[in-house]
């Protein structure tokens, strides 16, 4: 009996160890210990034994039982939690992770700054946190001055600002270095106007210096329209509009031909068959003074470009804000 029991055992354990299935375990427990196993026949049959027998076969028997039984909990268990886990179906094609790329206003500062330096220029970036003489009276905008109401804003402390305009990195090079200069400055500025579809506190600007002996503004017309139809197509025409700046006299407003409408007259343009870009002009020898530049040797032109303008004309986008919000469905269009 002894034997048999060892026989069953064996068979027992290879049979449950082959079971990959929850019905295949149960096959083996109802083969081993249900009611109807060779075990429940051999326990049954302990009565007919004797004492010693009894105890002996009876121990044998028993722990067979534990065994079988245990490993069965555990392998049902095992199953249970494999089952738990989700069936990974490895032929399913990927979800690819989405790219970043770059910002749409990064885009076209980068596109501008090319532009001017394939024309000689070189790219300067300064501080966003000003001094007043930097951003206001080196360029020829004392505290009386009405000009500076549109800009006065925005004060971290006495005498420190968040710059309105790139302009005081052009100074800070004029402080540095003598002429020739050929400059490009790209930045953030910042402005107390309210925020609507074409207004933010926050913009990007593009300016630019040029200052050398004999300047004219027929260098700062030829420069300007060679980046205009290189930014807008050759097909643009180029207008310069009398303006007033405190830092360049005389100044310009800057318009290219609407190429939305071919000067037909549309939303865009207003009907005015023009878009404004920016402005120039040639600069104001009170600017000069405020860096010991002699006015009477040296001359040069300046201009200023809104990076948002540019891009919201060159990819026909009719909101500022849209540049701002970090709306993937947007941006991932550029
Ligand atoms: C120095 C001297 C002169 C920079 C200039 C403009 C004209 C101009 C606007 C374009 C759109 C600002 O962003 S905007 O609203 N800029 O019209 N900017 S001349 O003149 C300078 C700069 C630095 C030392």
């Amino acid at each position: 009996m002894l034997k048999e029991i060892k026989e069953l055992q064996k068979t027992a354990f290879s049979e449950l160890n082959k079971a990959q299935l929850l019905e295949d375990i149960e096959k083996v427990r109802i083969k081993y210990l249900g009611r109807k196993s060779k075990l429940s026949q051999i326990l049954k049959g302990l009565k007919d034994l004797t004492v010693e027998q009894k105890a002996e076969v009876g121990k044998v028997a028993n722990i067979f039982k534990r065994k079988i039984s245990q490993e069965i909990e555990v392998k049902i268990t095992a199953l249970n939690e494999a089952n738990l886990w989700p069936k990974i179906d490895i032929t399913i094609p990927g979800i690819k992770n989405a790219r970043g790329h770059i910002h749409p206003i990064t885009k076209t500062i980068y596109e501008i700054c090319d532009i001017f330096t394939s024309l000689g220029f070189n790219v300067v970036e300064g501080p966003e946190a000003e001094k007043e003489r930097y951003n206001f009276e080196a360029l020829n905008i004392p505290l009386d001055h009405p000009a500076r109401d549109a800009f006065d804003t925005f004060y971290l402390k006495d005498d420190l600002l968040l710059r309105s305009h790139t302009s005081p990195v052009q100074v800070r090079v004029m402080e540095k270095e003598k002429p020739p200069i050929a400059i490009i400055v790209p930045g953030k500025v910042y402005r107390p106007d309210a925020v609507d579809a074409t207004h933010s506190f926050m913009f990007h600007q593009v300016e630019g210096l040029l200052v050398d002996k004999n300047i004219t503004f027929s260098d700062l017309k030829g420069t300007l329209s060679v980046f205009l139809r290189k930014m807008f197509g050759k097909e643009v025409k180029v207008r310069f509009r009398p303006h007033f700046f405190p830092f360049t006299e005389p100044s310009a407003d800057l318009d290219v031909s609407c190429f939305v409408c071919n000067q037909k007259g549309c939303r865009v343009c207003s009907d005015t068959g023009w878009l404004e870009v920016g402005g120039a002009g040639m600069v104001d020898p009170e600017v000069f003074k405020a860096v010991n530049y002699d006015y009477d040797e040296f001359s040069g032109f300046a201009f200023g470009v809104g990076v948002e303008r540019i891009a919201m004309l060159k990819y026909g986008i009719n909101d500022i804000r849209l540049f701002f919000e970090n709306d993937y469905r947007f941006l991932k269009q550029f």
